[in-house]
């Protein structure tokens, strides 16, 4: 099982805390849909996606973006046991949506170099230990359920 210090669950949560949902959800997915563009693939019904403006601009990408972070919100209640957390959302990620089980890291990366851009100065090493430790915390565990 995954240990956790004070410092490292102070930082998650303080950074957490900080974040606009509404913000930074639609950035992070729609960075990583422009950045990784065969992460698109699993968007064809979420209407125009076919440039990085009509990305940033369409509002099921940004509605998906704001769940996938209140998402992030059972990892973060539930830091003692995301494995277990994650059973149910990795499984429908695996045989219902069929989503390839990297993107789950590539989708990370983004959200991590936007809360870096958001925060600026107060996004230390220390405060990146912990969010990029928690974040492949979580990428593990929606892996989990893949076969
Ligand atoms: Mg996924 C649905 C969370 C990565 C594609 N994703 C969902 C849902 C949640 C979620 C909470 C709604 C589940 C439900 O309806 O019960 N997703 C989530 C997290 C992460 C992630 C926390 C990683 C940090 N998702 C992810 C990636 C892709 C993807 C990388 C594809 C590149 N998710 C995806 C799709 C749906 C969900 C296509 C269904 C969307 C819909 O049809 O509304």
């Amino acid at each position: 099982m995954v240990k956790w210090s004070d410092k490292e669950r102070t930082a998650i949560n303080g950074i957490f805390a900080s974040l606009d949902y509404d913000d930074i959800g639609p950035k992070a997915l729609g960075r990583c849909l422009i950045v990784y563009p065969w992460t698109q693939r699993y968007f064809g019904a979420f209407g125009n996606i076919s440039n990085a403006a009509a990305i940033m601009g369409n509002p099921k990408i940004a509605a998906h973006g704001i769940k996938v972070l209140h998402g992030l919100d059972r990892a973060l209640k539930n830091m003692d046991n995301i494995k277990a957390t994650y059973a149910e959302l990795s499984i429908l990620h695996s045989e219902t949506l069929h989503v390839d089980p990297d993107n789950f890291k590539l989708l990370a990366d983004c959200l991590t170099i936007v809360v870096a851009a958001k925060l600026g100065s107060a996004f230390t090493p220390d405060t990146q230990l912990a969010f990029q430790k928690f974040l492949a915390v979580v990428v593990a565990a929606l892996g989990k359920q893949y076969h």
